[in-house]
């Protein structure tokens, strides 16, 4: 056997020297060094059969035969790859002064945008970023936020339900607001506490230019000493100013939601007429941003909260109708149809 080390040798460079294309290389590779049928790979199988003293020499002259043919094998290719490139450049089928083709780059949501924008500003002012879960227990989106089974307030948030819909505690829906999250972190952290919320909320809506069966809201919430709806006003302002220009004002209007006392609609001047009316803020002055208020002293309590001592604010703002404004989008439902026509311009 230690003959056919040599001999192969021969024979498989003398037939690389004759590969003359990749195809040609490629049977070579398979037919000397292929892992299953290769010659010489078949040589090192049958290493295990001869006496140790043979298995000695005939192994190193195999492995040895091994390297010099791989690095043979790379050298053809790249000679066989300089010659096309040669042939192609004196043939003149090459145009080196063609321009590449351009890539496509990819582009951020303009929602994900707002977000971040947003985001950004709430980091600025020392909140921390949580989640929680899209699939939520009644319990979270509904009863601790003091809204029972039987409450009229239910009706605001029409829901999908992910089990048979039955409104228990334990029963599980798609979350129809961020909110839910505000006692997940109550339960966990003392005051005090200042995080918002990013997240896809869900709702049972017919979809029109302003509904969507689903949206993405930024929940805020801050519960410390000496908290007031100035805090919340002010917190929320400086957001705005930071996104839409030091000009911006904010308006906050009574407005009910249980888990708050006293609650609001938030909205702000427009940043196109500044508050004269126009058609980005539907000639009202005022841009919809969602709703807010003082944390209900009754969930500060359950959450072992002390609510003589302490205060809390929250807000959850919808950030789709922010966008279209923000980018000037006429219909909310453009936004998840996935046109890159659409979301090619942003
Ligand atoms: C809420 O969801 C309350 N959780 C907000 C809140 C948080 C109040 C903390 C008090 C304290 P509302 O249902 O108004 O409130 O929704 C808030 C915002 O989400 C709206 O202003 C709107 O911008 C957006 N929004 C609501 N429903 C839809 C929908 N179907 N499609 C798109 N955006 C929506």
């Amino acid at each position: 056997m230690a003959d056919t080390v040599p001999h192969l040798r021969t024979e498989a460079l003398a037939a690389l020297a004759e590969a003359a294309d990749d195809a040609a290389l490629a049977t070579w590779h398979v037919r000397y060094l292929g892992r299953k049928e290769g010659r010489l790979t078949g040589v090192l199988r049958g290493l295990a059969q001869l006496p140790v003293e043979e298995r000695r020499a005939v192994g190193a002259a195999a492995n040895a035969l091994k390297a010099e043919l791989e690095a043979a094998y790379e050298e053809q290719r790249e000679a066989l790859r300089r010659m096309a490139v040669r042939q192609a450049l004196e043939g003149g089928s090459v145009d080196v002064t063609l321009p590449p083709r351009p890539r496509a780059r990819g582009r951020l949501h303009p929602v994900t945008q707002t977000l971040r924008q947003m985001l950004d500003a709430f980091r600025s002012m020392g909140f921390s970023i949580v989640e929680g879960p899209e699939v939520e227990l009644d319990y979270y989106n509904f009863e601790a936020l003091r809204i029972p089974a039987d409450h009229p307030a239910r009706d605001m948030w029409d829901t999908l339900w992910v089990d048979d819909g039955t409104p228990r505690p334990r029963s599980l829906l798609m979350r129809t607001h961020t909110s839910p999250a505000q006692i997940r972190v109550m339960e966990q952290h003392q005051p005090p506490i200042r995080i918002v919320v990013p997240g896809r909320a869900y709702r049972h809506e017919a979809t029109d230019t302003t509904h969507e069966w689903m949206m993405t809201q930024v929940e805020v919430l801050a519960v410390d000493e000496g908290l007031t709806l100035a805090h919340l006003k002010g917190t929320l302002l400086g957001v705005m100013q930071r996104l839409f220009g030091s000009e911006r004002r904010i308006r906050l209007q009574c407005s009910y939601f249980p888990f708050v006392e006293p609650g609001a609609e938030v909205a702000m001047d427009c940043f196109n007429c500044a508050g004269t009316g126009c058609a980005t803020c539907h000639q009202s002055g005022w841009i919809e941003m969602g709703g807010a208020g003082m944390v209900h002293p009754e969930i500060l309590e359950r959450m072992g909260i002390d609510p003589a001592r302490y205060t809390g604010f929250a807000a959850g703002m919808g950030l789709e109708r922010l966008a279209m404004q923000l980018y000037g989008v006429p219909d909310m439902r453009f936004f998840y149809q996935n046109d890159l026509r659409m979301l090619q311009q942003f």
